[in-house]
């Protein structure tokens, strides 16, 4: 409860701050884009991870307002770092649930690209399995609307849900990402192996972007790029970092 307390107040005290990890093209080690992860700086807490207080902010309804706040954030962090000379990069959003049931949410969306003054091609949101599965024919409705913008989908912690095919292929996604348990095992695990080879198989065929998530060590990462898995993020390149590190990364990379 007083946790709840706080994070109402949050937003108003300005605690929240993202951090942005890379995602590297696995052909050529260039940073493509970074994802934006929330953090709350709690008073007496510290520094709080997203699992802590996400899935509270989706039941006491703050996850809009929360959202918001990042989609809004990203996007002009990404129109400065454009301006500075990062010209191609690009961003990824992660959405709930929640806030794709909230019918005026691709209004929200073209409004904030407006604001920042970006192409909406240099917007990705991340949705997972169990949110667009949660309410299929919503989300193929709403996710065709944001699509018509340009912005791409993609959907996160691919493989451990239960994305039904058949709504894969009338969902609008650009992009998979599998899901970092299945990296994990690579190159060991026969049956992580048989699982990214079969999601590597089926997105080429759908044509299909896939990123692997949570690559830890030079040996995954070559396995993957040998299968032409195009993007990779994880701690073997960089953690999520501070805004303020990020430029720092991205010129130590080139
Ligand atoms: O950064 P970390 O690895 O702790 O993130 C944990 C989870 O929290 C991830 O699955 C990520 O998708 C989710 N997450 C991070 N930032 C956001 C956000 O801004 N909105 C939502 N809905 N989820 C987020
Ligand atoms: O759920 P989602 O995939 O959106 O969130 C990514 C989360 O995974 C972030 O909280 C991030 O801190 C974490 N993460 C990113 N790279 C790695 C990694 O290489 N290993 C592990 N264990 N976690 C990672
Ligand atoms: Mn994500
Ligand atoms: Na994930």
């Amino acid at each position: 409860l007083m946790l709840e307390n706080d994070l109402r107040k949050a937003l108003l005290r300005d605690e929240f701050i993202l951090y942005y990890q890379p995602r590297i093209d696995l052909s050529t080690g260039s940073v493509t884009s970074v994802e934006a992860l929330i953090r709350w700086q709690h008073p007496q807490r510290g520094l709080l991870a997203p699992n802590a207080f996400i899935h509270l902010a989706e039941e006491i309804g703050l996850i809009g307002e929360i959202g918001h706040w990042v989609l809004n954030t990203a996007c002009r962090q990404l129109r400065d770092w454009r301006s500075e000379g990062l010209t191609d990069l690009r961003m990824a959003v992660n959405v709930s649930a929640r806030q794709l049931h909230d019918s005026a949410f691709h209004c929200l969306v073209e409004k904030t690209l407006l604001d920042a003054m970006l192409p909406a091609a240099c917007l990705e949101l991340e949705l997972t399995e169990s949110c667009v599965m949660d309410n299929p024919e919503k989300a193929i409705v709403v996710l065709n609307t944001i699509s018509r913008l340009g912005v791409r989908i993609a959907i996160d912690d691919f493989g451990t849900g239960y994305s039904s095919l058949a709504y894969l292929k009338r969902l609008p996604v650009t992009c998979l990402k599998i899901d970092r348990a299945f990296v994990q095992g690579i190159p060991e695990d026969a049956e992580d192996v048989a699982i990214a080879e079969t999601i590597l198989s089926m997105a080429k065929h759908l044509g299909l972007v896939v990123v692997a998530e949570g690559i830890e060590t030079e040996a995954q990462c070559d396995f993957l790029a040998r299968r032409h898995c195009k993007e990779g993020q994880g701690y073997w390149f960089s953690r999520p970092l501070p805004a303020g590190d990020l430029i720092n990364f991205i010129n130590s990379t080139v």
